[in-house]
Protein backbone atom coordinates (compact mmCIF):
# COMPACT_ATOMS: atom_id res chain seq x y z
CA UNK A 1 0.00 0.00 0.00
CA UNK A 2 2.77 2.58 0.91
CA UNK A 3 4.62 1.51 -2.11
CA UNK A 4 1.62 1.34 -4.27
CA UNK A 5 1.02 4.96 -3.24
CA UNK A 6 4.80 6.25 -3.30
CA UNK A 7 4.78 4.41 -7.13
CA UNK A 8 2.28 7.05 -7.95
CA UNK A 9 3.71 9.99 -6.92
CA UNK A 10 7.18 9.02 -8.56
CA UNK A 11 4.99 8.75 -11.78
CA UNK A 12 2.98 12.17 -11.33
CA UNK A 13 6.34 13.81 -10.75
CA UNK A 14 8.18 12.06 -13.89
CA UNK A 15 5.11 12.08 -16.26
CA UNK A 16 2.75 14.51 -14.95
CA UNK A 17 -0.69 14.78 -13.91
CA UNK A 18 -2.45 12.43 -16.29
CA UNK A 19 -0.70 9.92 -15.48
CA UNK A 20 -1.28 9.84 -11.93
CA UNK A 21 -5.08 10.89 -12.62
CA UNK A 22 -4.95 7.37 -14.96
CA UNK A 23 -3.82 4.91 -12.18
CA UNK A 24 -6.02 6.66 -10.14
CA UNK A 25 -9.18 7.14 -12.04
CA UNK A 26 -11.91 6.57 -10.17
CA UNK A 27 -10.67 7.79 -6.42
CA UNK A 28 -9.38 11.11 -8.59
CA UNK A 29 -12.04 11.68 -10.64
CA UNK A 30 -12.67 14.97 -9.59
CA UNK A 31 -8.90 16.30 -10.35
CA UNK A 32 -7.81 18.55 -9.62
CA UNK A 33 -9.91 20.22 -7.42
CA UNK A 34 -10.29 17.31 -5.19
CA UNK A 35 -7.08 16.60 -4.68
CA UNK A 36 -6.02 20.48 -3.84
CA UNK A 37 -8.90 20.49 -1.09
CA UNK A 38 -7.39 17.49 0.26
CA UNK A 39 -4.28 18.38 0.30
CA UNK A 40 -5.15 21.87 1.85
CA UNK A 41 -6.88 20.12 5.06
CA UNK A 42 -4.18 17.85 5.98
CA UNK A 43 -1.78 21.02 5.19
CA UNK A 44 -3.79 23.43 7.66
CA UNK A 45 -2.77 26.22 5.16
CA UNK A 46 -3.28 27.47 1.80
CA UNK A 47 -1.03 30.15 0.45
CA UNK A 48 -1.71 32.42 -3.12
CA UNK A 49 -0.55 35.75 -4.39
CA UNK A 50 -2.69 38.61 -5.44
CA UNK A 51 -1.46 41.47 -7.06
CA UNK A 52 1.71 41.03 -5.10
CA UNK A 53 -0.01 40.33 -1.78
CA UNK A 54 0.14 37.32 0.53
CA UNK A 55 -3.20 35.75 0.63
CA UNK A 56 -3.28 32.85 3.48
CA UNK A 57 -5.67 30.69 4.53
CA UNK A 58 -4.69 29.36 7.96
CA UNK A 59 -6.14 26.82 10.39
CA UNK A 60 -5.75 28.78 13.74
CA UNK A 61 -6.11 30.64 16.78
CA UNK A 62 -6.51 34.20 15.28
CA UNK A 63 -5.20 35.44 18.80
CA UNK A 64 -1.86 34.12 18.33
CA UNK A 65 -1.09 35.71 14.73
CA UNK A 66 1.94 38.12 14.98
CA UNK A 67 0.38 40.31 11.72
CA UNK A 68 0.71 44.21 12.33
CA UNK A 69 -3.14 44.23 13.16
CA UNK A 70 -6.23 41.03 13.57
CA UNK A 71 -9.50 41.85 12.97
CA UNK A 72 -12.31 41.70 15.80
CA UNK A 73 -15.84 40.30 14.44
CA UNK A 74 -17.53 42.45 17.09
CA UNK A 75 -20.47 44.10 18.10
CA UNK A 76 -21.58 47.66 18.06
CA UNK A 77 -21.56 48.29 21.62
CA UNK A 78 -17.45 47.56 21.25
CA UNK A 79 -17.81 45.99 24.54
CA UNK A 80 -16.41 42.42 24.37
CA UNK A 81 -18.61 39.42 23.89
CA UNK A 82 -18.14 35.80 23.31
CA UNK A 83 -16.56 33.94 20.33
CA UNK A 84 -13.46 35.32 18.79
CA UNK A 85 -14.37 39.07 20.49
CA UNK A 86 -14.25 37.14 23.64
CA UNK A 87 -10.74 35.85 22.69
CA UNK A 88 -9.37 38.71 21.73
CA UNK A 89 -10.06 40.80 24.72
CA UNK A 90 -9.07 37.85 26.75
CA UNK A 91 -5.83 37.51 25.44
CA UNK A 92 -5.54 41.19 25.01
CA UNK A 93 -6.14 42.36 28.52
CA UNK A 94 -7.83 45.95 29.70
CA UNK A 95 -6.13 48.39 27.36
CA UNK A 96 -8.34 47.14 24.52
CA UNK A 97 -11.67 47.55 26.39
CA UNK A 98 -10.11 50.64 27.71
CA UNK A 99 -10.11 52.29 24.35
CA UNK A 100 -12.78 50.81 22.83
CA UNK A 101 -15.05 52.29 25.72
CA UNK A 102 -13.37 56.09 24.73
CA UNK A 103 -14.23 55.11 20.57
CA UNK A 104 -17.79 55.06 21.90
CA UNK A 105 -18.05 57.93 24.02
CA UNK A 106 -16.55 59.79 21.33
CA UNK A 107 -18.71 58.73 18.07
CA UNK A 108 -21.22 56.11 19.52
CA UNK A 109 -21.84 53.15 18.66
CA UNK A 110 -20.24 51.01 15.58
CA UNK A 111 -22.74 50.58 12.80
CA UNK A 112 -22.80 47.25 10.92
CA UNK A 113 -20.37 46.76 8.14
CA UNK A 114 -17.90 49.77 9.59
CA UNK A 115 -14.55 49.59 11.33
CA UNK A 116 -12.31 51.32 13.91
CA UNK A 117 -8.93 50.37 15.62
CA UNK A 118 -7.49 49.88 18.94
CA UNK A 119 -4.05 48.98 20.69
CA UNK A 120 -3.10 45.32 20.18
CA UNK A 121 -2.79 45.04 24.40
CA UNK A 122 -0.79 41.90 25.15
CA UNK A 123 -1.11 40.19 21.80
CA UNK A 124 1.66 40.12 19.61
CA UNK A 125 -0.57 42.02 16.91
CA UNK A 126 0.10 45.74 17.63
CA UNK A 127 -3.49 47.04 16.58
CA UNK A 128 -7.15 45.26 16.74
CA UNK A 129 -9.23 46.44 13.85
CA UNK A 130 -13.14 46.26 15.17
CA UNK A 131 -15.51 45.52 12.97
CA UNK A 132 -18.78 44.56 12.98
CA UNK A 133 -20.63 41.66 10.59
CA UNK A 134 -23.94 41.70 9.95
CA UNK A 135 -26.50 38.81 11.61
CA UNK A 136 -28.00 36.77 8.81
CA UNK A 137 -31.70 37.06 8.30
CA UNK A 138 -31.73 35.20 4.97
CA UNK A 139 -30.50 37.27 2.25
CA UNK A 140 -32.60 40.10 1.98
CA UNK A 141 -31.04 42.37 4.49
CA UNK A 142 -28.18 43.79 2.42
CA UNK A 143 -26.09 41.00 4.36
CA UNK A 144 -23.24 40.12 1.44
CA UNK A 145 -23.15 43.78 1.04
CA UNK A 146 -22.92 44.54 4.43
CA UNK A 147 -20.26 42.00 5.51
CA UNK A 148 -17.84 42.99 2.55
CA UNK A 149 -17.90 46.13 3.51
CA UNK A 150 -16.54 44.85 7.08
CA UNK A 151 -13.79 43.60 5.30
CA UNK A 152 -13.38 46.31 2.87
CA UNK A 153 -13.59 49.35 5.85
CA UNK A 154 -10.86 47.09 7.60
CA UNK A 155 -8.55 46.56 4.89
CA UNK A 156 -8.85 50.41 4.32
CA UNK A 157 -8.11 51.10 8.09
CA UNK A 158 -5.18 49.35 7.77
CA UNK A 159 -4.22 50.67 4.61
CA UNK A 160 -4.61 54.49 5.60
CA UNK A 161 -2.25 53.35 8.56
CA UNK A 162 0.47 51.96 6.88
CA UNK A 163 -0.10 48.44 8.38
CA UNK A 164 1.78 45.75 6.56
CA UNK A 165 -0.20 42.62 7.11
CA UNK A 166 -3.81 41.86 8.77
CA UNK A 167 -5.51 38.69 9.95
CA UNK A 168 -9.15 37.90 9.61
CA UNK A 169 -11.18 35.73 11.53
CA UNK A 170 -14.44 34.42 9.49
CA UNK A 171 -16.17 37.46 10.44
CA UNK A 172 -20.84 36.86 10.77
CA UNK A 173 -20.01 33.07 10.86
CA UNK A 174 -20.31 32.28 14.61
CA UNK A 175 -23.12 33.72 16.44
CA UNK A 176 -24.44 35.93 13.65
CA UNK A 177 -25.23 32.92 12.04
CA UNK A 178 -24.21 33.81 8.49
CA UNK A 179 -23.67 30.36 6.34
CA UNK A 180 -20.14 29.72 6.29
CA UNK A 181 -20.30 28.85 2.40
CA UNK A 182 -21.78 31.72 1.33
CA UNK A 183 -19.51 34.23 3.93
CA UNK A 184 -16.55 32.42 2.49
CA UNK A 185 -17.33 33.78 -1.19
CA UNK A 186 -17.98 37.26 -0.04
CA UNK A 187 -15.40 37.95 2.57
CA UNK A 188 -12.79 36.26 -0.23
CA UNK A 189 -14.28 37.97 -3.06
CA UNK A 190 -13.96 41.57 -1.11
CA UNK A 191 -10.63 41.02 -0.14
CA UNK A 192 -9.21 39.68 -3.76
CA UNK A 193 -11.19 43.02 -5.31
CA UNK A 194 -9.70 45.43 -3.11
CA UNK A 195 -6.48 43.46 -3.42
CA UNK A 196 -6.61 44.15 -6.95
CA UNK A 197 -7.33 47.20 -7.24
CA UNK A 198 -5.90 49.52 -5.04
CA UNK A 199 -1.99 50.04 -4.16
CA UNK A 200 -1.25 49.87 -0.63
CA UNK A 201 1.29 48.73 1.98
CA UNK A 202 -0.33 45.89 2.54
CA UNK A 203 1.40 42.77 1.42
CA UNK A 204 0.01 40.26 3.65
CA UNK A 205 -3.77 38.84 4.57
CA UNK A 206 -4.35 35.99 6.45
CA UNK A 207 -7.42 34.71 7.12
CA UNK A 208 -7.45 32.82 10.27
CA UNK A 209 -10.07 30.24 10.92
CA UNK A 210 -10.37 28.18 13.68
CA UNK A 211 -12.49 25.14 12.83
CA UNK A 212 -12.06 22.45 10.35
CA UNK A 213 -15.47 23.14 8.38
CA UNK A 214 -14.97 26.81 8.22
CA UNK A 215 -11.57 25.88 6.92
CA UNK A 216 -12.81 23.67 3.66
CA UNK A 217 -15.33 26.25 3.32
CA UNK A 218 -12.79 28.82 2.42
CA UNK A 219 -10.54 26.56 1.22
CA UNK A 220 -13.28 25.50 -1.62
CA UNK A 221 -14.35 29.10 -1.96
CA UNK A 222 -10.73 30.25 -3.02
CA UNK A 223 -10.27 27.43 -5.27
CA UNK A 224 -13.63 28.46 -7.19
CA UNK A 225 -12.71 31.67 -7.19
CA UNK A 226 -9.01 31.31 -8.69
CA UNK A 227 -9.87 28.30 -10.80
N1 LIG B 1 -9.59 32.63 16.40
C1 LIG B 1 -10.16 32.59 15.17
N2 LIG B 1 -11.49 32.43 14.98
C2 LIG B 1 -12.25 32.26 16.09
C3 LIG B 1 -11.73 32.29 17.40
C4 LIG B 1 -10.33 32.48 17.53
N3 LIG B 1 -9.73 32.53 18.72
N4 LIG B 1 -12.76 32.09 18.28
C5 LIG B 1 -13.87 31.93 17.53
N5 LIG B 1 -13.58 32.03 16.21
P1 LIG B 1 -18.13 34.79 16.29
P2 LIG B 1 -19.82 36.63 14.69
C6 LIG B 1 -14.44 31.90 15.03
O1 LIG B 1 -19.35 34.26 16.95
O2 LIG B 1 -20.57 35.50 14.08
C7 LIG B 1 -19.59 37.97 19.67
O3 LIG B 1 -20.25 37.71 20.87
C8 LIG B 1 -15.75 31.19 15.19
O4 LIG B 1 -15.55 29.78 15.24
O5 LIG B 1 -16.96 35.10 17.12
O6 LIG B 1 -19.36 37.75 13.80
C9 LIG B 1 -19.52 39.45 19.34
O7 LIG B 1 -19.45 40.24 20.50
C10 LIG B 1 -16.45 31.62 13.91
O8 LIG B 1 -15.98 30.83 12.81
O9 LIG B 1 -18.49 36.17 15.48
C11 LIG B 1 -20.80 39.67 18.59
O10 LIG B 1 -21.89 39.90 19.47
C12 LIG B 1 -15.95 33.04 13.70
O11 LIG B 1 -14.82 33.19 14.58
C13 LIG B 1 -21.01 38.37 17.86
O12 LIG B 1 -20.32 37.38 18.60
C14 LIG B 1 -16.95 34.14 14.02
O13 LIG B 1 -17.75 33.76 15.14
C15 LIG B 1 -20.42 38.40 16.48
O14 LIG B 1 -20.75 37.22 15.83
Amino acid sequence: METSSLAAVGFLDSKGMAGYHYSNREKWSAWPSTVAIRENMEKDSVTTTINGVKLSLIKGDITQQDTDAIVNAANPGLMGGGGVDGAIHRAGGPAILEECKQIVASQGRLPTGKAVMTTGGNLKARHVIHTVGPVWHGENRKEAELLASAYEESLKLAAANHLNSISFPSISTGAYGYPVDAAAEVALEAVISFLRKEVIAIREVDFVLFDSATFRAYSSALEEMLG
